[in-house]
């Protein structure tokens, strides 16, 4: 069995930092029995992890990853059913994605990554989500007063947050052939909200589900009108639950990155195996 996994997301919604991450917990040789995936074949090339781990360890964040960049960091899992699971991270600049909804526009490579993968796993950045308000998220009788920010948006041919994410996943199911009338059942999509420590309402809304609907309702109906529920999971997750800064190191890093970060599950509940992200 090979499962092919496709990371997608816009700039900055931390892929990066997520895939680092990711690896320090399997190669993590004390904590990695327990985590639901185990590295069975490790990335034959570190070139596009390295710079990320160096990074990590030192307890610093690393840069936004070069539009040229387009790396693939493969490596072989196995699930505690002893399954083997393929997984192939590109780590592209999030503006490739940007592109594909801007230009309507998708290179051959991105053709047959969007077409193999079994599941994409969506990154959405909720505290980066810019409130720019519509009917989709407002009544309309708030539109007066968002007039001049509308008019300003609409100019820059500037999407909102949610037509963007509705436009990527509508584009991507026409690559692969897929009737916009038809239920969604493959592949997988995993929507995993991210930076979960940056949240301010997790108190109030524990579960990854209701913070989608509070930051994109809009995009929540979508994909409950969309795709089959089994085949849908809303995850959030935090790579390393603080906000690190790109010069000064964290202390508390520097004892081992990979005891940072969590995966928050459907149910509000938080685990510190990150691999329940790409787990099937
Ligand atoms: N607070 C917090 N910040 C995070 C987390 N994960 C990533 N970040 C920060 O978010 C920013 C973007 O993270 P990246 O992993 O570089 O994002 P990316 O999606 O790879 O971005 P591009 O390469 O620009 O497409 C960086 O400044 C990270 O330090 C997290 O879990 N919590
Ligand atoms: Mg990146």
């Amino acid at each position: 069995m090979s499962h092919q996994l496709l990371i997608l997301g816009g700039p900055h919604v931390g892929k990066t930092h997520y895939v680092g991450q990711l690896y320090l917990r399997l190669t993590d040789r004390r904590r990695a029995p327990q985590y639901a995936l185990q590295m069975a074949a490790p990335p034959t090339d570190l070139t596009a992890i390295n710079h990320i781990i160096e990074r990590l360890r030192e307890g610093r964040s690393a840069g936004h990853t070069p539009s040229g960049f387009n790396e693939e960091i493969s490596f072989t899992v196995t699930n505690l059913q002893g399954q083997e699971v393929a997984l192939t991270f590109p780590d592209y600049a999030g503006e490739q994605v940007q592109r594909i909804v801007n230009q309507y526009l998708i290179s051959p490579r991105w053709q047959e990554l969007i077409t193999q993968a079994d599941e994409w796993l969506l990154f959405i950045r909720p505290d980066e989500v810019k409130s720019l308000e519509d009917v989709t998220n407002r009544s309309r009788s708030h539109l007066i007063e968002q007039r001049p920010r509308a008019k300003e948006a609409l100019a820059n041919g500037e999407l909102s947050d949610p037509a963007f994410y509705i436009e990527l996943l509508q584009m991507l199911r026409y690559v692969r052939g897929q009737s916009a009338l038809i239920l969604a059942r493959q592949p997988r999509l995993t929507v995993a909200l991210t930076c979960w420590d940056t949240l301010p309402n997790v108190a109030d809304a524990p579960r990854p589900a209701d913070q989608l609907r509070s930051c994109l309702p809009f995009l929540a109906d979508f994909l409950a009108a969309t795709w089959e529920p089994n085949a849908l999971r809303i995850l959030g997750v935090s790579s390393t639950e603080t906000t690190l800064d790109p010069d000064m190191p964290n202390e508390d890093f520097v004892d081992g990155p990979e005891q940072k970060g969590y995966v928050v599950l459907a149910d509000g509940t938080h685990s510190p195996d990150l691999t329940l992200l790409v787990a099937s």
